[in-house]
């Protein structure tokens, strides 16, 4: 297989080391203060995230799986074309989007894949885990979703296939949801298609069971993230004293994770050049992962200019992949 690394100029390391302090300053001076779920995806995030995928509490990615692997073949020949670009934002570990790779190769289709992650590290995931075909070209972009969109389509005329998977869109509100895919229907040609996967509502027990694993996965890649800043930033966050939090909002509909500080102290973060109060048991907002019903989608694809063509749902109803078009 012949895997292209593209980058764009001007966007490196210290460009995203500003975006994270200026976050961070922000954030940890807002009332109550959050940090974004944006910057959980450092080396380690990614890898602590991988691991979450594999890890039988975190349902989502079993179900999500079950689905590819029913609806492979079922999706190329409803995508019927010579060739296709599949762009895949947030791409992760690549092992979903081989799945829906080899249906379109045993369709006799030609794949331009395109995977889209701000995680280098999970760019090299994902070269180990496509299999090389001489039908497959693969063009890793270490970027945004947006900036990476953007560079794909300014390479091709083909038709295609946008993949947003794992509930990637449950990190975003209602409105952002919106206007995520208002901006993705304008950024793409009439009969071009998305692929979105969307966690549904259900017992509270299973969605909080997901966000708070037995094997202590989920803290440590939250509590990740303070040790991102005190890597990055030069912080002194003591991972022992705070302490995860994950937990079901019911009016929201969307799981939240918190981290919390289990005594009164003070963080210093050298980059920014100041200290932080904490109030025992104060808490900094990380995570918004929502869920959705059936309903919740369709309206979401009409309120968006698409046109819904098909929901796939695994045995058990826990997840949707839902097919809409341009
Ligand atoms: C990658 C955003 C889909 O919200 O379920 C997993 C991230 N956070 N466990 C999710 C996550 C805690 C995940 N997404």
């Amino acid at each position: 297989t012949h895997f292209r690394l593209l980058t764009q100029n001007g966007h490196g390391q210290d460009a995203e080391e500003d975006q994270l302090a200026i976050e961070v300053l922000t954030g940890l001076s807002a009332q109550p203060k959050h940090l974004s779920a944006k910057y959980f995806y450092d080396d380690t995030g990614s890898e602590l995230f991988q691991k979450i995928t594999q890890h039988e509490d975190y349902y989502l990615t079993a179900k999500e799986f079950e689905i590819l692997t029913r609806i492979s073949s079922q999706l190329a020949h409803l995508i019927d074309e010579q060739e296709i670009d599949i762009i895949e934002l947030g791409a992760g570990d690549g092992r979903k989007s081989q799945l829906i790779i080899d249906g379109f190769l045993k369709n006799g289709c030609k794949v331009n894949f395109y995977p889209i992650d701000i995680s280098e590290k999970a760019m090299v995931m994902l070269q180990e885990n496509i299999v090389p075909n001489e039908k497959l070209a693969i063009h890793g972009v270490v970027a945004e979703y947006f900036e990476g969109l953007k560079l794909v389509r300014s390479q091709s005329s083909n038709k295609q296939l946008v993949l947003f998977l794992g509930s990637n869109i449950g990190n975003f509100n209602r409105e952002q949801s919106q206007g995520f895919l208002r901006k993705l229907w304008m950024s793409l040609n009439s009969q071009d298609y998305i692929l979105t996967g969307y966690d549904l509502k259900k017992d509270v027990n299973k969605l909080t069971a997901a966000y708070n694993d037995e094997a202590g996965l989920t803290a440590r890649f939250n509590l990740n993230l303070l040790h991102r800043i005190n890597h990055e930033l030069g912080g002194n966050f003591k991972l022992d004293k705070f302490q995860h939090y994950g937990i079901y909002n019911p009016i929201l509909g969307a799981m939240e994770s918190y981290v919390l500080s289990t005594e009164k102290q003070a963080v210093y973060i050298k980059a920014l050049q100041r200290t932080f109060q904490f109030d025992a048991y104060e808490a900094i907002h990380l995570e918004y992962s929502f869920k959705f019903t059936k309903k919740d989608i369709e309206d979401l694809c009409e309120q968006t200019g698409f046109k819904l063509i098909k929901n796939f749902t695994d045995a058990n109803e826990h997840f949707i992949d839902s097919l809409w078009q341009v």
